[in-house]
């Protein structure tokens, strides 16, 4: 059994080292010294070249360094096997982690003392009680839901919006495009957790800021494509969005050119608001590993029609 590993992002080495520890014998190739394509049943990787994979004649699975798959189902090419997500403790806490950040910085209005700092200004104000915020993630899947919960546990009132019902303690749900409009009206601080499909392309747009109330915040950690970004630009140089933390970009890294980098209401980050760290990733990826030996589904299987 032979494992490509693919990316441009991740420790090559560590992934070989923890999956080695849980599967003796198991040959890593580390891309791009592939040796011979037809030894290669598996495939571990986070954004291959669009046609790459199409090269492993006998390739059996992919396995996805990264939760979203929108950049691996692009690809005309992509062979038709199996494809199983990233869910991964160390993804979603440190997703947890950078959602509560985030949040509380627009809530505790850390945005405007930074930008008040610059002008030597004693801009003295007590913001709300969380009691009295309300969080609206978009989005409640395996780190919505993380974050939804940990967001409840502070004191938020927290909404949660995705295409089915859901019962979360604490979490006011919203489901489909029907209940979209109540979810944004109810909404002083947004969070984008949705996958990048045909149906939620563009989702942040003039039109849905319209319907946030006056001084609301959004943050998008999800991907750069769900953001029309001079629809947020405008909203915020007209006052109605309060300010914005934004992880993920149209284009990667975000060109020096971007408005964004330099719009006092704007928190850019380089997509770093989760990551997987190997040794304790290794586990679930390992266990879809002997999933594929031993001829059993994948854990955390894609479905390609509903595209995530
Ligand atoms: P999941 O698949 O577990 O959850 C997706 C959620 O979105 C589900 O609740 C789903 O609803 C909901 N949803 C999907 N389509 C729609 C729709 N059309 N309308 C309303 N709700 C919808 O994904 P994860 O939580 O694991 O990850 C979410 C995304 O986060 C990833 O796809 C990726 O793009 C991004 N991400 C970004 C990272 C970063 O560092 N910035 C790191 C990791 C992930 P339902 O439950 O009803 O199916
Ligand atoms: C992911 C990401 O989808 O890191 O996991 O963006």
């Amino acid at each position: 059994m032979a494992l490509l590993f693919l990316s441009p992002d991740d420790p090559a080495d560590a992934w070989r080292a923890q999956l080695q520890a849980r599967i003796p014998g198991l040959e890593v190739r580390i891309w791009p010294e592939v040796g011979e394509p037809a030894d290669i049943d598996l495939a571990l990787v986070w954004r291959p070249p669009p046609g790459e994979l199409a090269r492993y004649p006998n390739l059996r699975a992919i396995l996805s360094l990264a939760a979203g798959i929108d950049g691996l189902i692009a690809d005309p090419d992509l062979p038709d096997v199996p494809i199983a997500r990233m869910v991964d403790p160390s993804l979603t806490r440190t997703m947890t982690e950078y959602v509560l950040l985030a949040v509380l910085r627009h809530h505790r209005e850390f945005d405007r003392f930074e930008r008040v700092q610059r002008a030597r200004a004693w801009a003295y104000a007590f913001p709300p009680q969380a009691a009295d915020r309300r969080v609206g993630i978009m989005g409640l899947g395996e780190l919505g839901s993380a974050a939804a919960r940990r967001l409840v546990a502070h004191g938020f009132q927290v909404l949660g919006w995705s295409r089915s019902p859901k019962a979360l303690d604490g979490v006011v749900s919203y489901a489909g495009r029907s209940e979209l409009h109540t979810f944004l009206h109810r909404t002083d601080i947004l969070v984008c957790l949705l996958p990048l499909t045909a149906d939620t392309v563009g989702i942040l747009n003039a039109a849905t800021f319209a319907e946030l109330p006056h001084g609301a915040c959004v943050i998008n950690v999800a991907r750069g494509q769900h953001l029309v970004e001079d629809d947020l630009v405008q909203a915020l140089d007209s006052g109605h969005l309060g300010g914005a933390t934004l992880d993920v970009f149209h284009e990667e890294p975000l060109p020096p050119d971007s408005p964004l980098w330099t719009n006092p209401k704007v928190l850019v980050t380089p997509h770093v608001a989760s990551y997987s760290v190997p040794a304790i990733a290794a586990d679930g990826v390992a266990a879809n590993i002997r999933r594929v030996l031993a001829g059993e589904p994948l854990l955390h299987q894609v479905d390609r029609a509903r595209g995530y």
